[in-house]
């Protein structure tokens, strides 16, 4: 169900525009909504990204994108599977989504026109086609935006999603001028040195379950304490336990201050991480998902467990 020629002659056709993003917003969902932000201010029409809490790696995705001050009337989503995934902005926006343009495999936005495609990598892949047919050259700022999208949410091109079209279309922006390289090393091979002591800790505490074919890492408020890190330098973690030879699971646990636990699950294709985390009310993708859970740390580990016993 994605009609992007149809997303393309409603986005021609609207104006005003406030693009959302999905909260704790990662590289897919910003350089989605700056890069339609820019798409529709160079076709002179009014349009503002609405998100919250932007990473400091994404900073730069912001930069030479004008604030217009106008009345908002067309609501656009990007990489938002759920309107509850809109975090503090859900109240103000949820039933007004008017085109939803997502690439999550469940997606529960309610919106008169959406645009789903869970074939593509990423969101910014839709984008790329949905630009393009709006007219509007991709390249400069646009594709930057878009590269740095698809490039995260492929694990900078190394994930399972990462297809062929996935390369065609990176290699279109690498055509156009995006400085790829400099984009890598920013997102993929720079890390902070309060990262660094968080990932040492969370290497000491992994443990294995399911006859090692699982690794679990729990990240907690002292963790972050100690480590002098933040929660954006827990960021990325998730991907650890996977690395581990053997492991077709890993989970990771981070404790949140309000007593839950914010639960990232990475796994092969076989084992679903979307279907197991929908047991917990998640979702996300075949390899890539997460859900919440409240409870105590042991109360969260047996629950999991209960359900890798399920899964692998
Ligand atoms: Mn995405």
């Amino acid at each position: 169900m994605c009609e992007k020629q149809a997303a393309a002659d409603f986005l021609l056709a609207h104006d005003n525009y406030e693009i959302l993003t999905h909260a704790n917003p990662d590289g897919d969902t910003l350089g989605s909504g700056f890069a339609l932000c820019l798409a529709l201010q160079s076709l002179g029409k009014n349009a503002r990204v609405i998100t919250t809490n932007i990473p400091k790696d994404f900073v730069f995705l912001t930069e030479g994108v004008s604030a217009q001050d106008f009345e908002a009337e067309t609501i656009v989503s990007v990489d938002v599977a759920d309107e509850k995934l809109l975090g503090d902005n859900r109240e103000a926006y949820s039933g007004r989504i008017m085109l939803c343009i997502d690439h999550h495999c469940i997606n529960k936005v309610s919106a008169p026109l959406k645009c789903v495609d869970p074939d593509a990598a990423a969101n910014c892949e839709i984008l790329f086609d949905i630009i393009a047919k709006m007219g509007v050259p991709v390249e400069g700022k646009i594709a930057v935006c878009l590269y740095t999208g698809i490039a995260t949410d492929t694990g900078c091109f190394k994930y399972g999603n990462t297809t062929s079209r996935t390369m065609r279309i990176a290699a279109d922006l690498l055509d156009s001028g995006v400085p790829a390289p400099a984009i890598n090393k920013v997102m993929f091979d720079t890390k902070t040195r309060k990262k660094l002591r968080l990932e040492q800790a969370a290497y000491r505490g992994m443990e294995f379950y399911a006859d090692d074919r699982c690794a679990i890492i729990t990240i907690t408020c002292e963790m972050l304490r100690e480590a002098g890190a933040s929660d954006e330098d827990a960021e990325g973690l998730a991907n650890i336990p996977r690395e581990i030879e053997g492991v077709r699971m890993g989970i990771t646990l981070r404790e949140k201050e309000d007593g839950t636990f914010k639960i990232s699950v990475r796994s092969d294709r076989e084992a679903n991480a979307a279907a197991f985390c929908a047991r917990f009310g998640g979702g996300g993708h075949i390899e890539a998902a997460g859900c919440r859970i409240r409870g105590t740390r042991e109360e969260v580990l047996a629950a999991l467990k209960a359900a890798v016993d399920e899964t692998l």
